[in-house]
């Protein structure tokens, strides 16, 4: 039976000639990647940029865990795996839960408690992973999962796992197929310090392919109450409304301070209030609803574009890493106010004062 369905739809089929997959391969995909690029013209023209952003809240799962994921899981089939489990702020459960459901194979999810947003705790629980929630943050998260992967036969699908970032890379080709070149910046939000390195691995891996002349610097963005790589030690209690990115020690954030330098970028911190700040202005002025930590990669921007960090006309490329969604308190509660008016025409006509 063919029910294989157009191969490039499948990001794994796409990119394969740059991925660790065979022929063997079992292709576990939900139909991932190929997201657009959005111009920003009216944010581009307040902040003097070409600007853009990469939509990666319109992924299957509404992140871009979903094209590390695919090949993740892929592969853990290809080896036998029979379970997935991985330590998440949210997104990277929704995400293997996902693909575990669609692979046939059993999924755990170790979070921290009350800090998973709606969205993300209804995906995982509908697709069917088993949730456990932790009386502590993600990093304790993370080294329950990692002692129990050294022990149990079971695959680890967080971004310590090579294959993620593998998959990730991808979201820098799409970038260079769609612009014809790097942009000047690639602006990222930094959690466990995954996805950064993934994008550089991606632009490197495209130069040497010689499809791409020149790299882009690479800047990174941390919450300000979560930022180890700009502290330069772990935080205990990390602490940030932008709970994707809530993360005390991460795994790959050596790595990610490397990348960032070796590209002539950096990695810095921006609060919590220019994280929503930006939040709400690219909702508002580009129709574009993200989650609050992917704003922070436009928050970055917007701090480094008020210190005099760019030329005029630089192209900036921001990764908007989640859609707004998934976390739909936060744009309730930092949102306008809802006005509660009878069911009477006269009085709706008499509050809108037209
Ligand atoms: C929307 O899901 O770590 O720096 O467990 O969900 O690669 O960690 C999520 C991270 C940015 C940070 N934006 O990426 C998880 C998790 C969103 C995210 C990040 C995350 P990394």
């Amino acid at each position: 039976m063919n029910n294989k369905g157009p191969r490039d739809q499948y990001l794994i089929e796409r990119y394969r000639r740059f991925l660790p997959v065979s022929d063997d391969t079992p292709v576990i995909s939900l139909a991932e990647g190929s997201t657009p690029l959005l111009p920003a013209p009216r944010l581009g023209e307040q902040l003097g940029l070409e600007l853009y952003f990469k939509l990666e809240g319109l992924n299957p799962t509404g992140s871009f865990k979903d094209r590390g994921m695919t090949l993740a899981v892929s592969k853990g089939i290809e080896e036998g795996a029979g379970a997935v489990i991985c330590a998440s702020t949210g997104n990277t459960s929704a995400s293997a839960a996902a693909y575990a459901g669609r692979a046939g194979i059993r999924c755990i999810v170790i979070i921290p408690e009350g800090k998973i947003t709606a969205g993300k705790l209804a995906q995982a629980i509908t697709h069917g992973a088993e949730v456990l929630s932790v009386a502590g943050n993600f990093d304790q998260a993370l080294n329950i999962v990692r002692a129990i992967v050294d022990k149990y036969p079971v695959q680890l699908v967080n971004s310590i796992n090579p294959y993620r970032l593998e998959g990730q890379k991808t979201g820098a080709f799409e970038i260079v197929d769609s612009l014809g070149k790097a942009p000047d910046y690639l602006s990222i939000p930094v959690g466990n310090a995954g996805n950064i390195n993934a994008y550089w691995k991606g632009f490197n891996e495209y130069r040497e392919a010689g499809l791409l002349d020149s790299l882009p610097h690479m800047i990174g963005f941390q919450a300000a109450g979560a930022a180890p790589l700009v502290l330069g030690h772990p935080v205990d209690n990390p602490e940030t409304i932008a709970t994707a990115i809530r993360i005390g020690n991460p795994a790959r954030g050596d790595q990610a301070l490397d990348a960032a330098a070796a590209s002539g970028g950096l990695i810095e911190a921006v609060t919590d209030d220019e994280i929503i700040a930006a939040y709400q202005l690219v909702a508002s002025s580009e129709g574009t609803f993200c989650e609050p930590a992917s704003a922070a990669s436009l928050a970055g921007v917007i701090k480094k574009q008020s210190e005099g960090y760019f030329e005029e006309g630089d192209m900036v490329v921001c990764v908007l890493t989640g859609h707004g969604l998934k976390d739909p308190d936060t744009a309730i509660s930092k949102g306008r106010e809802v006005t509660h008016v009878a069911a009477d025409l006269d009085e709706v006509v008499k509050i809108l004062a037209l």
